[in-house]
């Protein structure tokens, strides 16, 4: 079983594998590393999961998409794509699992061997709805994703795990600072390292901010520019805009490298005029102070949550394309009083350190053990009803960089069924949808006596950054036993950490701390939670989408055989046209040549014509016609040409 780390980007993905001899970086059918998003016309929808429709955001990238978005039952956005001829509506699951399905044939045809399970990058600022929602998209695809792991955390496993000399775990660990700028956003993390572990302390972001925005910057520029220099209105021709757009983006990258003035030329760029212009870095700087002045505000939100100071910090590490930027690297030197270093690859690190966490987590591989701890990116709030004054109880369950993954245990005291309504506190997220789910808490019941029952709820972030109300258990008081009833020590949790919690807010609400109070025989029920309207998609709409995406595998397939059946033909007559004129010639009549001539050209016709549009069988059964002619004249000249051969290998053994 392979080991694959991918990550996906808002622009490139790249996939890493694990092997004996360390990751390697995996290959495309284009012998590239990188495989941008941007296929098939579909791209730019990374940041839909999740998201809402109506989300300002997704209606703010609506004008810049070559392709329709279309408001879903839920509520979520669906994408418009033209599929066998007819616009079809995709959810943006079913779209990134097409990208992951493309990713994982990837992998397969360069690695030889089925791909399953794998570890897959996602921004450290993704919430619940996002990643639920990435989640089911890994499943679409048939993969088998063992962690959705935050980018800067799988960079961060990949600069630890062969670092030979981190602290001990006695000794003070080594802090670094992790930052990627990708196409879409700006993701900053800290990160203590000591011998086989790193733990993440804070994360911060600007989920806004990142390459697209300095390439936006200059289609503005010379958009006005040339409506000025050559009265054309770029932007009423999406052919030109996007010609444009990639010409700036090339020469965004032309200017991090270097800081004269550089040349911008498109030919035949609209209306068959030549657009020229120029611009160096000084001025690009300029006109991207607004983006620029952006790039501080993470670095410090992270060194604050960290609780660090500057001379804390061993070293700064970035990666992500947009970082390349000097006047962004600069900037984040300046902020930490300290040379930036780049000493992992800034494209491939995230895909890397998924690998690394694939091979840590499989047990088909053997790997040295690294444990990371991440933290929770903005904190969660339940809230069920109770009867206090506002007939409202309400707790933080975790707070903003909590560890992750994590349980706790809750003890309530209820005398009936009850509801818990899990959502991010409105003023600390960036997104206009605080919900996460709810979670009925079914079959309880009073006590015998008639008083309420204890009821531990256990509420978990689990390895993918997803939060659950992930069990209950109602504890039910033995005979003899007084009011006073003791909670039974903590239930034993593998590979589970547990926590003290502090909830000052509830009524009759106390967590269960695992003090060493005296054991008490109690006997404990499990209760069956009903989860709610939690964003994630219904398991059989779920077995729905994986019964498309392996159609579409069937379909795109046929289709391939098809054009391969086809092409057979067409190289055929060349081929056999090429040779008839040339080392053929020898062997055949004028008469016999003529004849075939005619039949390829006859069957050259008839490729654009009536045989434009033929099954695949059809085209089988001319390339095996045409066989039947060429083989006899093939065989004749192979004949020949071996004869000196078998001459040359007599006269040796002579
Ligand atoms: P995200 O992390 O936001 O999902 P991504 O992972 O696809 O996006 P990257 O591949 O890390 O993004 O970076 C792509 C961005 O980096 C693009 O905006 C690209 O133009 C920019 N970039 C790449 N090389 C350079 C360069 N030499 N100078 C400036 N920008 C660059
Ligand atoms: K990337
Ligand atoms: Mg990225």
């Amino acid at each position: 079983m392979s080991v694959v780390g991918i990550d996906v980007g808002f622009q490139n993905c790249y996939i890493a594998v694990a092997r004996s001899g360390g990751i390697e970086t995996i290959a495309n059918e284009y012998s590239d590393r990188c495989t941008p998003v941007r296929h098939s016309h579909i791209h730019g929808f990374k940041k839909f999961h999740g998201r809402a429709f109506d989300d300002p955001f997704v209606q703010a990238e609506k004008p810049k998409l070559p392709y329709g978005l279309h408001k879903l039952a839920n509520g979520n956005t669906g994408i418009k794509v033209r599929y066998l001829d007819e616009d079809t509506v995709f959810t943006v699951e079913q779209i990134t699992g097409m990208l992951l399905t493309k990713l994982k044939e990837t992998s397969e045809s360069a690695l030889k061997k089925p791909v399953v399970d794998c570890v897959i990058s996602v921004p450290s600022f993704f919430t619940d709805a996002e990643r639920r929602s990435v989640f089911d998209a890994t499943q679409i695809a048939g993969l088998n994703c063992l962690r959705l792991i935050n980018d800067t955390t799988a960079v961060a496993l990949a600069y630890g795990i062969y670092k030979q000399d981190l602290p001990t775990p006695e000794e003070r660990p080594r802090n670094v600072v992790f930052v990627d700028m990708g196409h879409s956003s700006f993701q900053v993390s800290i990160t203590a390292f000591n011998k086989g572990k790193l733990k993440v302390l804070s994360t911060a972001f600007d989920l806004y901010l990142g390459g697209r925005n300095f390439d936006e910057a200059l289609v503005d520029y010379f958009c006005e520019e040339f409506k000025g220099k050559y009265k054309l209105n770029v932007r009423d021709n999406p052919r030109a805009l996007l010609r444009l757009h990639q010409e700036c983006e090339k020469l965004k990258k032309l200017m991090s490298a270097n800081s004269s003035d550089l040349p911008l030329n498109i030919e035949c760029f609209m209306n068959d005029i030549d657009v020229s212009s120029r611009m160096n870095r000084g001025q690009f700087e300029d006109m991207c102070a607004q983006y620029l002045m952006r790039v501080e505000m993470p670095l410090k939100v992270a060194l604050e949550q960290s609780k660090l100071s500057r001379d804390d910090i061993y070293a700064v590490e970035v990666v992500g394309g947009a970082t390349r930027i000097p006047a962004i690297k600069e900037r984040i030197a300046k902020f930490f009083c300290k040379d930036i270093s780049t000493t992992l690859n800034a494209d491939e690190a995230v895909a890397r350190g998924c690998a690394l966490q694939c091979a840590i987590l499989s047990p088909a591989f053997k790997v040295r053990e690294f444990s990371i701890t991440d933290v929770v990116p903005f904190p969660i709030t339940l809230r069920w009803k109770s009867p206090t004054e506002d007939g409202l109880g309400e707790c933080e369950v975790f707070s903003k960089n909590h560890a992750a993954p994590f349980s706790k245990v809750i003890t309530f005291h209820k005398k009936e069924p009850f509801d818990l309504e899990a959502f991010y506190s409105p003023q600390d997220l960036p997104y206009p949808d605080h919900r996460i789910g709810y979670f009925s808490v079914q079959n309880v019941v009073p006590q015998q006596d008639g008083d309420s029952s204890k009821v531990k709820v256990k509420v978990r972030v689990n390895i993918h950054g997803i939060f659950s109300v992930s069990s209950a258990s109602l504890i039910e008081k033995q005979k003899g036993e007084g009011e006073d009833m003791q909670i039974e020590s903590e239930p034993v949790v593998q590979n589970e950490n547990r926590a003290e919690d502090q909830c000052a807010s509830g009524e009759k609400l106390d967590t269960a701390a695992g003090a060493s109070k005296p054991k008490v025989k109690v006997k404990s029920i499990d209760l069956p939670i009903l989860a709610n309207n939690i964003r994630q998609l219904d398991r059989d709409v779920l077995n729905n989408f994986m019964e498309y995406e392996r159609q579409m595998i069937i379909q795109d397939k046929l289709v391939k055989e098809l054009n391969d059946a086809k092409n057979a033909v067409e190289e055929y007559v060349y081929d056999l046209r090429d040779k008839l004129s040339g080392i053929y010639e020898k062997y055949i009549t004028e008469e016999e040549s003529n004849r075939l001539t005619l039949m390829l050209e006859d069957t050259e016709n008839w490729l654009y014509e009536d045989g434009e549009d033929q099954p695949k069988q059809v085209y089988e059964e001319k390339l095996d016609a045409l066989k039947r002619l060429g083989q006899p004249i093939q065989d004749r000249h192979r004949e020949y040409a071996d004869r000196p051969r078998a001459f040359e290998e007599l006269g040796k053994k002579l």
